[in-house]
């Protein structure tokens, strides 16, 4: 049987911290879906078309990858996918708390999906992406945070080009 992850997210935008999980997530999973959540209720910079086109430009054509939204609660979207596992990453004891809310919650009302946590790596244990919008939007250099089509158009947000 395949073996299918849905790692979802907010992605806004997606940084190197995001697409580590994903390439170590690949050595784990047949399969790995980037579910960009649309009914999010954070302040989204990006529209969630535009974060789709941007995580779909930056991983190119890694044919074991898709990228997809999705609405309503996460773990519908993930049996209806036919998936059975959660990828999220974990940076800091912060992250935990949250985490563990929602896993715990995703196992009480999800049939059988499981929730894999996977640890930052030491590089990326303080990015996130707010860190990486308020730097940009500040004029700082984010160069090792995103790749160059995510600081594309961070700065053109921001009006900086
Ligand atoms: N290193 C490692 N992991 C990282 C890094 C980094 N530098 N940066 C981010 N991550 C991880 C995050 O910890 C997270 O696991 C994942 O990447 C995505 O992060 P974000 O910030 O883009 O996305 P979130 O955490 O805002 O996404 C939250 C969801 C949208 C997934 C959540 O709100 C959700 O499931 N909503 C749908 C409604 C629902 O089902 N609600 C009930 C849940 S109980």
């Amino acid at each position: 049987m395949k073996k299918i992850a849905v790692y979802p997210g907010s992605f806004d935008p997606i940084t190197f911290g995001h697409l580590d999980i994903i390439k170590r997530g690949l050595k784990v999973f047949d399969e790995v879906i980037v579910a960009v959540a649309c009914n999010s209720q954070k302040n989204a910079l990006f529209t969630f078309e535009e974060r789709v086109a941007l995580i779909k430009e930056v991983l190119g054509d890694e044919s074991r990858v898709t990228v997809d939204t999705f609405t309503g609660l996460l773990i519908d979207y993930v049996s209806d996918r036919q998936a059975h596992v959660i990828i999220r990453g974990l940076r800091a004891i912060s992250d935990f708390e949250y985490e563990f809310q929602i896993a715990q919650m995703n196992s009480c009302i999800g049939k059988g999906v499981e929730t894999f946590f996977m640890m930052t790596s030491l590089q990326y244990g303080y990015l996130s992406s707010s860190i990486v919008k308020e730097v940009c939007s500040l004029k700082g250099n984010i160069d090792g945070f995103v790749p160059p089509e995510v600081k594309i158009a961070l700065r053109k947000k921001y009006g900086l080009d």
